[in-house]
C-alpha cells in the first residue's frame, strides 16, 4: 500500500526504527517517589501545592545512577527508553530555564534529564521524554489548585485567555529547550489530551511546526490529540500535522492491533506498567510474571506493535529490585528468542489456537503457549513450512511429530524456515 498521502509517507519514514526494536523502557520517576503512593498522590490525596513543597525541599535520589538503569534496559532486550521529563506536578527533572520547580534547584543539584540521554545513549539505546501538557504546580493551568477536578477542561474554570496563553507560552518555550539544549531525541511522548484539552487548544500545528524545525526526525505519540483510550487523527486516513506518530494505548493490548479509517495498519505503543503503579509506590507488589511481560510483548508484537514496559524508581534513585529481576528474566528469554520479535510483525496465517505467530520476511515464528502442539500438518500449515527449527539453539524438529512445549519449556518457540522460493511479502506494516 503505497503512502499517496504525504503525513503518512513521512511517518512511514520515521518510525521504520520503531517497527525494528519493538520493546522499550518507560520510566515514571519525581518528587511523587517521596510519599511513594504512585504519581497521582498529589491530586488522589488533595494535597496542596504548598503541602507538597516539603518533598522538593527533600528530594535527593542519592543513589541516582542512570547507567545501572540504562544496563538493565539493555541486558532485558530493550531498544529504547522514554522518562518523565515533566508529570502532571509539574516538576522538571531537567534545567528549564522557565521555572524554578526543578531538579537542579533541589539538594540533588542535578540536571536528571541529560544524565539519563547520556546513560541511554552511551549503552545503544535510543532515548525519548515523556512531557505533560497537564500542570496542576502552574499558576496560569486551568486546574491549578483545584484539587477536586485535576483536568478542568470547563470555559468557567479556565482563567481568561491571556492566563492560559501564558501557560502555553510556558509548555511551548519548554518543549523548544528540550529540543534544542539535550541533542537529538527518538521521541517525544506528550500525556494527555481530554475534553476540549485537546488538539487546538495547546496550540498544537504551532507546537508541531516547532518540533519539526528542531528535530524532523522526532516520533511523537497521538496524545496532542487524545488520551491512553485511543482516538485523534491518527486513526483516520487524514492525519492532521498533530495526530503523532504511534498511538499509545494504555494498560491494554488492541484486540485486532490498531489500523486507520481506511483499514491501514498505524505503529501502535502499548503502555504497561510493571505493578499498578507508573510512579513508585511502595505498598504496591502486585508485579506481574517475567512469562507474562514475554507474552505481552509477543501479543503486541504478533499485532504490528510495541511494548513500553514501565519501571518507577524510588525516591533514592533505584529501580525497585522486583523490577529488576523481571527485567534479567525477561532479557535471559530475549538472548535466545530476540529474532521473533525484532523486526518481527503480524503473520500472514491466522493466529493458531495454540499460541501466536510473529513474522519477519520468509520467516514465521511459532509461540506455542499450549503443552501439547499436534505435527506441522495440525498447524495448518502443511506445505507451506520447509522445515522448523528451535530458536533457542538450532536444534531440528520434525514437521511429522507432535510437539511438547514442556519438552522445552523457557524456549517454545520455534522458527519455521519457510520455503525458500516462496517468499510471502509480510503484511503492509504501516
Ligand atoms: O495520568 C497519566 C498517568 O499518570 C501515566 O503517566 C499514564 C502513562 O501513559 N498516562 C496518564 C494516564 O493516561
Amino acid at each position: 500500500m503505497t503512502d499517496t498521502n504525504p503525513e503518512i509517507a513521512a511517518r512511514t519514514e520515521r518510525t521504520r526504527w520503531f517497527l525494528q526494536d519493538r520493546f522499550g523502557m518507560f520510566i515514571h520517576w519525581g518528587l511523587y517517589a517521596i510519599p511513594a503512593r504512585g504519581e497521582w498522590v498529589r491530586n488522589s490525596e488533595r494535597i496542596t501545592v504548598e503541602d507538597y513543597r516539603p518533598y522538593f525541599e527533600e528530594f535527593d535520589p542519592v543513589f541516582y545512577d542512570p547507567k545501572e538503569w540504562a544496563r538493565a534496559a539493555k541486558q532485558a532486550g530493550m531498544k529504547y527508553a522514554v522518562l518523565t521529563a515533566k508529570h502532571h506536578d509539574g516538576f522538571c527533572l531537567f534545567d528549564s530555564k522557565l521555572t524554578e520547580y526543578k531538579s537542579t534547584n533541589t539538594k540533588a543539584r542535578r540536571d536528571l534529564v541529560a544524565e539519563f540521554l547520556e546513560a541511554f545513549r552511551a549503552e545503544g539505546l535510543k532515548v525519548g521524554l515523556y512531557y505533560s501538557l497537564i500542570d496542576w504546580h502552574h499558576e496560569d493551568y486551568p486546574a491549578y489548585g483545584d484539587l477536586h477536578h485535576p483536568m478542568r477542561d470547563d470555559e468557567r474554570y479556565r482563567r481568561d485567555p491571556a492566563t492560559f496563553d501564558r501557560y502555553l507560552e510556558y509548555m511551548h518555550g519548554q518543549v523548544r529547550e528540550l529540543l534544542t539544549n539535550y541533542g537529538k531525541l527518538d521521541i517525544m511522548w506528550f500525556d494527555f489530551s481530554y475534553g476540549k484539552m485537546a488538539g487546538e487548544t495547546w496550540k498544537a500545528a504551532e507546537l508541531i511546526k516547532t518540533i519539526r524545525s528542531l528535530q524532523p526526525h522526532l516520533l511523537i505519540d497521538n496524545r496532542l490529540e487524545a488520551g491512553g483510550e485511543g482516538g485523534g487523527s491518527i486513526y483516520t486516513s487524514e492525519p492532521l500535522p498533530y495526530a503523532g506518530d504511534f498511538a499509545s494505548p494504555e494498560q491494554i493490548i488492541p484486540p485486532a492491533g490498531v489500523t486507520d479509517d481506511s483499514g491501514r495498519p498505524i505503529p501502535w505503543e502499548s503502555c504497561i506498567t510493571l505493578n499498578n503503579n507508573w510512579g513508585y509506590a511502595a505498598a504496591d507488589r502486585t508485579y506481574k510474571s517475567a512469562a507474562t511481560v514475554i507474552r505481552k510483548l509477543v501479543e503486541c508484537v504478533s499485532k504490528n506493535g510495541n511494548l513500553l514496559l514501565n519501571v518507577g524508581p524510588d525516591a533514592t534513585g533505584r529501580i525497585p529490585r522486583e523490577s529488576l529481576d523481571i527485567l534479567a528474566e525477561v532479557g535471559e528469554w530475549m538472548s535466545r528468542n530476540g529474532d521473533s520479535v525484532y523486526g518481527c510483525g503480524q503473520a500472514e496465517f491466522p493466529k493458531p489456537e495454540w499460541g501466536r505467530f510473529t513474522q519477519k520476511g520468509n520467516k514465521l515464528y511459532a509461540h506455542l503457549l499450549e503443552e501439547n502442539v499436534g505435527p506441522i500438518n495440525l498447524l495448518g500449515l502443511a506445505g507451506k513450512v520447509k522445515k522448523a527449527r528451535l530458536l533457542a539453539d538450532g536444534s531440528e524438529l520434525f514437521l511429522s511429530r507432535p510437539w511438547n512445549a514442556s519438552m522445552y519449556p523457557d524456549d517454545a518457540f520455534v522458527n519455521f524456515a519457510r520455503p525458500e522460493h516462496q517468499t510471502y511479502p509480510l503484511p503492509d506494516a504501516r
